[in-house]
């Protein structure tokens, strides 16, 4: 039996802007530094920078945030379109506005599995901190800013189609946003709890979708793995827990197309988080159909 792989295609997208602090916009190079042969196999996406009314506290550099995002869903959708698998390196995690909207426009049953520390679901009246990189996944649920929502053009993720895994730090917006809308849940503590495999049992449950994006936040790892992020929360999974959880979720369902994102070089220790997520690319080298 032949079965045909899903060729893998990788993004690389340099960009800070929706995080608001420096470091992920160096991460590109950083990888390429340490590992001079994905140079060959990663494409670069410059990111857009506009002007910025610098004043706007409550949507922080939101002009470049939106056009780096539409350069990336543009090229996301076509490479859908063509048969390939898109892999999205950041940068900080607004990006996931431009790939997983590029996604929908081509795939618009497709479900997403956001795992992170964080539950990125703030809007501009609930953010603390005004940085879009927490405002995504609401958005792409068609929720917040008008600038933020239309960029996806009304292909909204339904609620029911989305699952947060392994959060460990939510913002009282963020839980009212979940039970209002009935965004599926398995936190950190839940997991460890269950274990892992009962986890994602239950998320098979949850989520019933057969094509699934997965959008990987490097803070939902323990710091003590992974410290190279922009905003660290304690404790959180493995490695190996994280490999295991891909693995799973690529004999569960068929996966369209990965985000990796947070790297961030500054706050890197010893090449540990980036040695991670060239493990990572290598590891969806070699998996998947
Ligand atoms: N919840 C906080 C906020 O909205 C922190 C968000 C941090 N987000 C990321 N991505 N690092 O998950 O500002
Ligand atoms: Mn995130
Ligand atoms: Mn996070
Ligand atoms: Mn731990």
């Amino acid at each position: 039996l032949f079965v045909e792989k899903v060729q893998n295609f990788i993004l690389g997208v340099p960009f800070n802007l929706g995080a608001a602090v420096t470091g992920t916009e160096f991460a590109i190079d950083y990888l390429f530094g340490e590992y001079p042969e994905l140079k060959n196999v990663i494409e670069l996406i410059e990111p857009v920078r506009e002007d910025e009314n610098l004043f706007d506290k409550r949507l922080k550099f939101v002009n470049s945030v939106i056009s780096t995002s539409k350069v990336l869903a543009e090229r996301t959708r076509e490479l859908v379109t063509s048969g390939y698998r898109p892999i999205v390196v950041g940068g900080d995690h607004s990006i996931s506005l431009g790939s997983i909207s590029g996604l929908l426009a081509e795939k618009r049953d497709a479900g997403v599995i956001w795992i992170d520390a964080h539950a990125d679901m703030n809007t501009a009246d609930t953010s603390p901190s005004g940085n879009i990189h927490g405002m995504v996944l609401a958005a792409l649920m068609g929720h917040g800013d008008a600038k933020l929502t239309r960029l996806n053009k009304g292909n909204f993720l339904d609620p029911k189609k989305v699952l947060l895994f392994g959060a460990r730090d939510l913002d009282p917006g963020e839980l009212n946003f979940i039970e209002k809308y009935g965004v599926n849940l398995i936190t950190h503590d839940e997991v460890l709890e269950m274990g892992l495999v009962a986890a994602l049992e239950k998320a098979k449950e949850m989520l019933q979708v057969e094509e699934l994006h997965i959008s990987f936040d490097l803070d939902s790892v323990d710091p003590n793995f992974a410290p190279g992020v922009s905003v660290p929360v304690n404790d959180g999974f493995e490695k190996e827990e994280i490999l295991e959880i891909f693995s799973i979720l690529f004999e569960n369902y068929k996966i369209t197309s990965v985000d990796i994102v947070e790297l961030n070089p500054l706050t890197d220790k010893d090449g540990k988080s980036v040695d991670f997520v060239k493990e990572l690319i290598d590891f969806l080298d070699g998996v998947g159909r």
